[in-house]
């Protein structure tokens, strides 16, 4: 039987011809075809290719075969097979990986490869990748190729895939700090994430209401600025584990310390920290930012970023640098006098200043960058491979602006705005998530290649983990798919059904999903 061909400008009525043929995020290259193989659970391996760099004991593989395996048929037994005559078996039951180099006890980098290819044939049943990072991608894309028959036999179609990432950074954001997330949540988040290709968690630790990383050279700060410092922290333990559990899925973590603003929960950890307001000429007893004034706060930031930036593996650091309030640096006299020493006439001068400062120290732990958007617009000089992320959606630009901006100053650039998962409206907001194309800012090719990618974002103040995960999926695969897959995959009747589909397959995983739109999923959560 002729096969539907479902190249990267694809025809609508043909893609749907083709029901086994809903993935999420859709692939850049695909051909598939009505002929079928048949997977029996029983003894169905994955396995290595003699000639892969990696074999068995590769960690980041052998764990996921143990995943995937569970994903598609479960922990428990199945009926024998009943070998039908016209039963095509998908080679010998086997899936083959091959990959080029083994760094199964890496890190995911911004720099690594994700491609793969996955050909499902008669003569072969091979997923091929240069990483094993690749393969993971491959991975779940083999395992949405997979569907069972109303009799209970699983099938595979005959199919062609060549599959990369249009951007190398895809990020959720999670805020840990408004609401305490148990370590089940960000660790169940993390399994979506990687069933989304996601591949960077944005961890922001640090803000007004509460600090629950535990931090072992300034303990004070998290005994006095957690929620609970019994319950409501991240121990050294808790934060190893999301690492390697991110790392296994091939997540990178950035951890975000978010500062001067939003860091009101050190205060009562760490004396003469923060800005001390005044009203008039007399102390408030309440506090702003961190006090960019002192010596002492330079020597705080120096030992908290040497444990942060061992602590974290990734070569990348969050420094913040959003929405700082000059409200507080204003009424003290001590900041003025510091400000008239150094000759800065403009608020902004200081806070460039104090980020300048803290930018230095990071830089000499080897470590990068990336903030938000408030540090290039103030002006602040940083290092040339500072990322920047965008998350202002009208004032003082439009966002698209702010790309155009960023790129033309030849720094690279993140996209949140159009992006917050915490908003909710009635309706498919998905598609408004869905319908941005991040590339939509005039600029040369090299500007737009400046563009590393964009992160969905759950601020916490209304999101606990009562409500992260319906809020989270399947909205958040808007995001994933157009940080994926081709600025060619547009149409939005064919997201749509596979949007659809995909919710169920997150709720047939034990996902609680919320729906798109009415209808019904096979296999509903109990
Ligand atoms: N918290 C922190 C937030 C936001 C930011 N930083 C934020 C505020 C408004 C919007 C989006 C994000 N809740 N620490 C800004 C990056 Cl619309």
């Amino acid at each position: 039987m002729a096969g539907c061909r479902l190249w990267v400008s694809l025809l609508l009525a043909a893609a749907l011809a083709c029901l086994a043929t809903a993935l999420w995020p859709w692939p850049q290259y695909i051909q598939t075809y009505h002929r079928r193989y048949t997977l029996y659970p029983n003894n169905f391996q994955f396995r290595y290719h003699a000639s892969s760099a990696a074999q068995a004991g590769c960690v980041v593989l052998d764990e996921a075969f143990r995943r995937y395996r569970n994903l598609l048929f479960g922990s428990g037994s199945w009926p024998r097979p009943s070998f039908s005559k016209n039963q095509q078996t998908l080679g010998k039951n086997i899936l083959v990986v091959s990959v080029v180099t083994a760094e199964c006890n890496e890190f995911p980098t911004l720099e690594s490869v994700e491609n793969y290819t996955l050909t499902i044939n008669d003569d072969q049943c091979l997923l091929a990748s240069e990483t094993v990072w690749g393969a993971l991608r491959g991975l779940e894309t083999f395992s949405q190729l997979v569907w069972k028959s109303a009799e209970g036999t699983f099938f595979i179609n005959k199919t062609k895939i060549k599959d990369f990432p249009r951007f190398p950074h895809r990020g959720v954001l999670l805020d840990t700090s408004r609401h305490y997330l148990p370590l089940s949540s960000i660790l169940d988040t993390l399994d979506v994430m990687a069933y989304n290709k996601f591949n960077v968690f944005h961890w922001h630790l640090v803000d007004d209401s509460s600090f629950p990383y535990e931090s072992f050279t300034f303990p004070e700060l998290t005994r006095k600025g957690s929620f609970n410092p019994v319950t409501h922290i991240y121990t050294a333990q808790d934060v190893k584990e999301v690492i390697e559990y991110a790392r296994l899925r091939g997540i990178r973590v950035l951890a975000e310390f978010d500062t001067p603003g939003h860091t009101l929960s050190w205060g009562p950890g760490a004396p003469g920290l923060l800005t001390p307001c005044y009203s008039g000429p007399h102390l408030s007893g309440t506090f702003g930012p961190v006090n960019p004034s002192l010596n002492s706060t330079y020597d705080f930031m120096s030992t908290l970023f040497l444990e942060i930036s061992s602590v974290f593996p990734d070569f990348y650091l969050h420094l913040g640098g959003d929405e700082v309030d000059f409200t507080c640096w204003k009424s003290n006299p001590n900041i003025q006098a510091f400000m008239k020493k150094k000759g800065f006439t403009d608020f902004k001068q200081l806070e460039s200043f104090y980020i300048q400062t803290l930018l230095d120290i990071v830089s000499d732990y080897d470590k990068g960058y990336v903030v938000w958007q408030e540090v290039f617009d103030n002006k602040v000089k940083v290092r040339p491979d500072t990322i920047i992320q965008v998350w202002r959606e009208e004032m003082p630009v439009e966002y698209m602006l702010e790309m155009q901006d960023i790129t033309r100053a030849g720094f690279r650039a993140l996209l949140s705005a159009p992006w917050y998962l915490n908003r909710v409206k009635y309706g498919p907001d998905w598609k408004d998530m869905y319908k941005v194309e991040p590339l939509a800012f005039h600029g040369t090719p090299e500007q737009k290649a400046l563009v590393i990618g964009g992160e969905a974002c759950m601020w916490g103040e209304y999101v606990d983990s009562t409500n992260l995960v319906p809020r989270l999926w399947p909205r958040a695969g808007a995001v994933a798919e157009r940080l994926w897959s081709s600025n060619l995959t547009t149409n939005i009747d064919f997201a749509f059904k596979r949007l659809s589909h995909f919710r169920c397959e997150l709720v047939r995983r034990g996902i609680q999903a919320q729906p798109i739109s009415v209808g019904y999923c096979e296999q509903e959560f109990e």
